[in-house]
């Protein structure tokens, strides 16, 4: 409202010609102010309306119209009317109220700047109006500027000392300021005005927290809770102050306090600290508070049950849950076996069976231990084995004394055979688990026929004999090593590891040879116990029997537990005729083989049984860690770890450096700009200096100025856009963040400032010819200076916003960062409690098992 309306209204009125029309609006205000106590606000608002209808000079009239429309949430009118107002004279402390009030709904509206604006002048008239102060503080803060804190704190202290408002401005001045000693002294301050305030004891404590002070905050927090035991404020703070103490007893105890309340925490924060307490009871309690499809609730109620397995995920997320180490052991822990049964060796094996089977990656390994398991009850199970056509099965023959399996010249035995006890005939087992039942008549043609397809197709022949000896001893006829028939000689191999003991059959004329050798060397590895036998002694005479005995021992001696020689022709020929102590029995050997098989095997059978099962146990311990990911692999995850900190550390590096660099670099670039500008202008108006000394300006200078502002401030920009893309970390992803999003966000930016820039720069070139260059000097230097105030800021529109994106690039970054090292630690964790220690301790049952050989009786 300029001079000349102000004059217009002033004729209006003496054209009006009354005072009566002041008079009545004068009496409307009064009505109004009656209306507006009774609370009719749309009848005030009207009858304000009529007051300045008659006299639009009437400040009390606008005032008090500006207000009620205020109140009634008409922004628009109201501000219009408060300017209204604001054109008025009216006293300097006048002025300043109304300039806070406008100033107040600036900021009820969101307008920030303009309600800063208002409320810096209405402050600077009235710098004790504790309102302003505060409305100005909030207006700062939400204009992200730091500089509210003072004012809210100013506020706050105008206040007397025992005012809760006042308290409460100096607690929201703590929350808004980012000096950290502030904050605290302001907060103390604000309880030693307001002892009885819960709310501002928690914020302390909720402060102190964050400043790591956890034992004065767990003090403040108490204290705070006894004060208003009634309030929830405080409850919570104790809960969230415990539970970073690491005290989650105490901090449940809140939790607990906080139902009562009606306003219990949800699910995932009573889940996180019961798993801190790590009691079974206090989880079953927070099950209570959640509900089915919730995240980890049917985990939780699996772990509860004892159903959770290690390969579905829900280990590991619920770890992720559980707040410290040992409270994520404790989960992982829950699914661990119970600790070894030590001394009792079938318990041994079924504890590693089922050590096996709850793990994916040692599944394979649980079927040789169940086996074991089964085998361990069976009668003693002796192999007989040897190179091609050296007589095992007339061994076997001999001893059933019976010629049950085949014997021949051309490589023979095809299929395992395994002689039991029983009435007769036999059963072919096959891979496939399918089993064919053979009558007594059927099974010598049956194995006589087999052809290699279907040798190959069986896992056994199990052939019964009615023979004493087999009730303690089952024997295994083996095809013969040697025999260059690769798959006979494979199914042989197992029973190298598979048998309780073994009894290595020799040709008299070829014995010792490097393949027996070396068949040796394995059966010794695996530790099973050998007898040897020098058979088809009948074709030679007693000294090369003496011979061959002494060359085999020399050779292969230590390989050994004996060396008996025999002929097993001749000794079935005298057990199939019923000869049990004559002279051709004697002389075959079989008189002394039977003692040595009995002093050796037979008499020992528990423990050679024994031996066998603790070699599978030793044997599925070495195969389970030879499964098991190398540690070396940890190591190099740790490395990794540190490496994708360090990349973190060095782009935040780059960044911040870059953008320190360009806050100085734009502004002095843009600077530069300026004064190019101003030397351009300088060399345009010089030749026609008259016109502007007489207020005129063509439209095309405004215009070339503009475009040379414009193209300099471009490039000025154009250089910080670069520089800053340059630092961003190379690759689309960049700890699983997406780079392209925090170069668009930067372009953003940029994008933003240069638009603002725009607009300026066109502000600038119209001031500038208009109001500017008819005052001053026509000198490069008076120019530069008169342009260069209207130079664009470009912290607000373009650092500060990149600044924040680079800020939660990076937090992010370091989050992903944090929640692979948690979930490494969660592997490592899994594969140590579930996998390397327990295998640790089962290798420690087997050898206090070895060690008690002998002399603990199986339990069986
Ligand atoms: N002279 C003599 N010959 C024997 C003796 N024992 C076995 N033989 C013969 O040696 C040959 C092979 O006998 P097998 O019992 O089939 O030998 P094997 O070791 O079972 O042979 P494969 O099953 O092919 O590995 C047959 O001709 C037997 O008669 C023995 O003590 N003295
Ligand atoms: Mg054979």
């Amino acid at each position: 409202m300029g001079i000349l309306d102000r004059i217009a209204g002033r004729v209006d009125q003496l054209v009006a010609g009354d005072g009566d029309s002041q008079a009545r609006a004068r009496h409307e205000v009064e009505s109004a102010r009656g209306l507006v106590e009774r609370g009719d606000l749309e009848s005030a608002a009207l009858a304000f309306g009529r007051a300045v209808d008659g006299d639009a000079f009437n400040p009390d009239g606008w005032i008090g119209l500006a207000e009620t429309l205020g109140s009634l949430g008409r922004f628009e009118p109201a501000r219009d009317a408060f300017r209204r107002a604001l054109t008025l004279p009216l006293s300097p402390e006048r002025r300043a109220s109304t300039q806070a009030a406008l100033g107040r709904l600036y900021a009820k509206a969101g307008q920030l700047q303009k309600a800063i604006r208002e409320l810096r002048k209405a402050i600077a008239a009235r710098p004790d109006d504790a309102d302003s102060l505060a409305t100005l503080g909030r207006a700062l803060i939400g204009a992200g500027e730091q500089e509210g804190a003072t004012f809210l704190e100013r506020a706050g202290r105008i206040w007397p000392d025992d005012s809760t408002t006042g308290a409460g401005l100096l607690v929201e001045a703590a929350d808004a300021t980012e000096d950290h000693g502030a904050a605290e002294r302001l907060l103390r301050e604000a309880i030693r005005r307001a002892p009885g305030d819960a709310m501002i004891r928690t914020g302390l404590a909720r402060y102190l927290v964050t400043r790591g002070r956890i034992a004065e905050a767990l003090a403040e927090a108490r204290a705070a809770a006894e004060a208003c035991p009634d309030q929830i404020a405080p409850w919570m703070a104790l809960r969230q102050v415990n539970a970073s103490a690491g005290d989650y007893r105490a901090a449940l105890e809140a939790a607990r306090r906080e139902r009562a309340m009606g306003a219990p925490p949800p699910f995932a924060v009573w889940l996180t600290l019961a798993l801190g307490t790590q009691d079974r009871g206090a989880i079953e309690e927070a099950m209570q508070h959640g509900v089915a499809g919730e995240a980890n609730f049917s985990e939780t109620r699996a772990m509860l049950d004892g159903r959770l397995r290690p390969q579905d995920g829900g280990v590991a997320s619920l770890a992720r849950a559980a707040p410290t180490p040992s409270a994520r052991r404790f989960v992982v822990r829950t699914l661990a076996l119970p600790p070894v049964p030590v001394g009792n060796l079938y318990a041994v094996l079924a504890w590693a069976e089922a050590l096996a089977a709850g793990q994916p990656a040692l599944l394979p390994l649980a079927v040789p231990l169940a086996r074991a398991v089964e085998a361990l009850d069976r009668p003693l199970l002796v192999a007989v084995m040897g190179e091609f056509n050296v007589g095992k099965s007339s061994f076997v023959n001999a001893l059933a004394g019976d010629e049950i399996a085949p014997v021949g010249i051309t490589p023979t035995t095809a299929t395992i055979n395994v002689l039991r006890y029983g009435a007769g005939g036999g059963r072919a087992i096959y891979h496939d688990g399918t089993a064919r039942e053979l009558g007594p008549r059927a099974i010598g043609p049956f194995l006589k026929t087999l052809t290699d397809a279907d040798a190959h197709a069986i896992r056994q022949v199990e052939i019964f004999a009615p023979v004493e000896a087999l009730r303690r001893v089952e024997i295994v006829d083996t095809p013969g090593l040697n025999s260059l028939r690769p798959a006979h000689e494979r199914v042989a191999r197992d029973f190298l590891i598979e048998a309780d003991a073994i009894v290595w059959v020799f040709a008299a004329g070829q014995a010792a040879k490097a393949t027996e050798r070396e068949a040796l060397v394995l059966a010794h590895a695996a530790g099973k116990h050998v007898l040897g036998v020098i058979n088809k002694v009948d074709r030679a005479s007693v000294t090369e029997i003496d011979e061959v005995v002494r060359h085999v021992q020399l050779e292969l001696g230590e390989l050994v537990q004996g060396l008996v020689p025999l002929s097993a022709r001749a000794a079935l020929a005298a057990r199939a005729r019923g000869d049990v102590e004559g002279e051709a029995l004697r002389s075959s050997g079989w008189p002394a083989l039977e003692a040595a098989l009995e002093s050796g095997f037979f008499g020992r059978a528990r423990e050679l049984k024994r031996g066998t099962a603790l070699a599978a146990l030793a044997r599925f311990v070495d195969e389970a860690r030879a499964i098991l990911p190398a540690s070396s692999v940890l190591i190099e995850d740790a490395g990794l770890m540190t490496a994708a900190r360090a990349a973190v550390d060095m782009a935040e590096q780059g960044l911040r450096s870059a953008l320190a660099a360009e806050r100085i670099d734009l502004r002095s670039r843009l600077d530069g700009a300026f004064r190019a500008a101003a030397f351009e202008v300088r060399e345009l108006v010089r030749p026609r200096a008259w016109l502007f000394g007489e207020h005129r300006a063509d439209p095309e200078d405004e215009t070339f100025l503009r475009d040379v502002l414009d193209d300099l401030a471009g490039a000025a920009t154009d250089k910080t856009r670069l520089a800053l893309l340059a630092v961003v970390p190379a690759g689309d992803t960049f700890l699983g963040q997406e780079v392209p999003d925090l170069v668009s966000e930067i372009a953003v930016a940029v994008e933003r400032f240069r638009a603002y820039a725009r607009g300026i720069i066109e502000g600038a070139a119209a001031v500038f010819f208009r109001v500017d260059l008819p005052r001053i000097r026509l000198d490069a230097v008076d120019i530069h200076h008169a342009l260069g105030r209207w130079s664009p800021d470009p912290e607000e529109a373009l650092f500060r916003p990149v600044e924040r994106a680079i800020e939660a690039f990076l937090s992010r970054a370091r989050a992903n960062l944090d929640e692979r090292e948690r979930d490494s630690e969660i592997t490592t964790l899994m594969r140590r409690e579930l996998l390397v220690t327990p295998l640790d301790a089962l290798a420690d049952a087997i050898s206090s098992l070895e060690r008690k050989a002998g002399t603990v009786e199986l339990s069986s």
